[in-house]
């Protein structure tokens, strides 16, 4: 500490307010830095396998021979370990209809939702036939339950972390809802590009959540390195679905 602010302390409650203004006006001066994370994540061939299984279940619900669009957004990168304002807690609704979990206001398939601390998703089940939705892997905090056709099961997420909601009759159908308490976090694009903007440098953890579980997890040291990662998830190791 300058001496100068070390002897001010000392004088009693008036120099305190001095003691703030020279600390703002250091934190002025020496601004937090901050980078982007920024990269491209590598399919492993155990992913690309997984659209067979969709083509199944489509083929299965009976609308034989329909292009099966490749499910987009399944690929999200997050941080843990660097604080930041969490995304805002929201109510989503994830629609599962023809065997497949839907965006419900787009009604287009989609598998991933990120959503803040505190969130709830409404599960609605749009198709003829009932599913029995759960987290496998934490059936303390979504136990089996059966959803009837129509009706819609409220579940809230109040810890960071990424969930994997399964069907018992249909595993492959599996909604995952990624949960965060920073706003540090990138969606892939079709080619498996991302960008995470404006994090705070220093030591950080990265990991790659994808169709249901964790892909990919390694140290990283937020700065002039992390610019252009090249991410190679291990095929044949995934995680299993767990909080953070
Ligand atoms: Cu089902």
């Amino acid at each position: 500490m300058p001496r100068g602010l070390r002897s001010l302390t000392l004088l009693g409650p008036a120099p305190f307010v001095a003691v703030a203004v020279a600390a703002a006006h250091l934190a002025m001066a020496l601004p937090a830095a901050a980078a982007p994370v920024r990269g491209t994540v590598a399919a492993p061939d155990e992913l690309k396998s997984v659209r067979h299984h969709q083509g199944y279940w489509r083929g299965e619900s009976g609308v034989p021979g329909a292009q099966v669009p490749a499910r987009k957004g399944d690929i999200v990168v997050l941080l843990t370990g660097v604080k930041g304002p969490p995304p805002p807690a929201r109510t989503i609704t994830v629609d599962i209809n023809g065997f497949q979990t839907m965006n419900a206001g787009l009604g287009t398939p989609q598998a991933t939702w990120v959503v803040g601390e505190g969130s709830v998703v409404e599960f609605k089940n749009s198709d003829r036939v009932a599913h029995d939705l759960s987290i496998p892997e934490m059936p303390e905090l979504m136990p089996v339950e059966r959803l009837v056709p129509g009706q819609i099961r409220r579940q809230r997420f109040g810890n960071a972390g990424a969930y994997s909601i399964k069907c018992s009759e249909f595993p492959h159908m599996t909604a995952s809802i990624v949960v965060m308490a920073s706003p540090f976090f990138a969606i892939a694009d079709d080619k498996g590009a991302f960008k995470i903007a404006d994090v705070p440098e220093g030591k950080a953890t990265l990991k790659v959540w994808s169709h249901g579980r964790w892909i990919h997890e390694e140290a990283i040291e937020v700065g002039p390195k992390t610019a252009d990662l090249r991410i190679k998830p291990t095929p044949g190791k995934p995680t299993p679905a767990t909080t953070d």
